[in-house]
């Protein structure tokens, strides 16, 4: 979501710029070790999308990333993603800041873990190419409108995650008939504009249990009813 964020000259003087290797490969700069041994969270600015190699796992280590010049956080298609996460890579233990431009891009085969999006860009994550994407812990909130965008077919598992302040959780690309098939485990979600999960495709699936809602006027708009079970 855009709204009017801007930052203090403590919180630009504390962020920490990332590199990056000819080859593609990143490093995160350590912030500072306290007397106490611990490691305090960084902010890292990201100004050019990171891309988490096939099978490769990038783990934020608690860091916070934000992006630079990739786009505002509206509604804008066509800003860039944050992580671009190749055929099985994953991604861990990390808080996307605002803008969230366009967050994750999945190619497929994926597993996206304790993150938590502060604010939501034009949408959270995105299933790009087809396999199978599953994001566990973690939160969402402030999104305008999406958070999950599923653009292929694909099996998408959302466990243990918690939403607020949406138009829609999870969203398979307006119009499209491919196949998705949607596993809910143990997620809350408050506060929705529209509904937890919307498809037009009469072949697509989504199963849930244990979940938790409120303040959201629909749960599902799917072409029939019959498209959503629970297990
Ligand atoms: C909308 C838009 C698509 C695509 C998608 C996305 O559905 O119509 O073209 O950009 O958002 O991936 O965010
Ligand atoms: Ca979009
Ligand atoms: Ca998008």
């Amino acid at each position: 979501m855009k709204t009017n964020h801007f930052l203090g000259l403590a919180a630009i003087a504390s962020m920490i710029a990332i590199s990056c290797s000819k080859d593609g490969e990143w490093t995160t700069p350590q912030p500072p070790v306290s007397a106490s041994g611990a490691r305090a969270a960084a902010v890292v600015e990201v100004r050019s999308t990171i891309i988490v190699g096939a099978g490769k796992t990038f783990d934020g280590a608690g860091n916070t990333y934000k992006a630079v010049g990739l786009g505002d956080g509206s509604q804008d298609e066509g800003q860039k993603p944050i992580f671009r996460l190749e055929k099985g890579a994953k991604l861990r233990n990390l808080r996307i800041a605002f803008p969230g431009v366009d967050g994750v891009h999945c190619y497929g085969d994926n597993t996206v873990e304790n993150v938590v999006w502060e604010d939501v860009g034009e949408d959270a994550l995105t299933v790009k190419g087809q396999g199978s994407v599953t994001v566990s812990g973690g939160s969402a909130t402030a999104a305008s409108d999406k958070i999950f965008q599923l653009n292929q077919p694909c099996t998408f598992t959302l466990r243990n995650f918690t939403a607020s302040n949406f138009g829609k959780v999870i969203r398979q690309l307006g119009g499209s008939t491919f196949k998705t098939t949607v596993y809910i485990d143990n997620c809350r979600f408050s506060n929705g504009k529209e509904c937890i999960a919307r498809s037009d495709a009469s072949t697509s699936l989504l199963y849930y249990r244990g979940m938790t809602v409120s303040g959201v006027p629909k749960l599902w708009i799917y072409p029939s009813a019959s498209q959503i079970r629970t297990y």
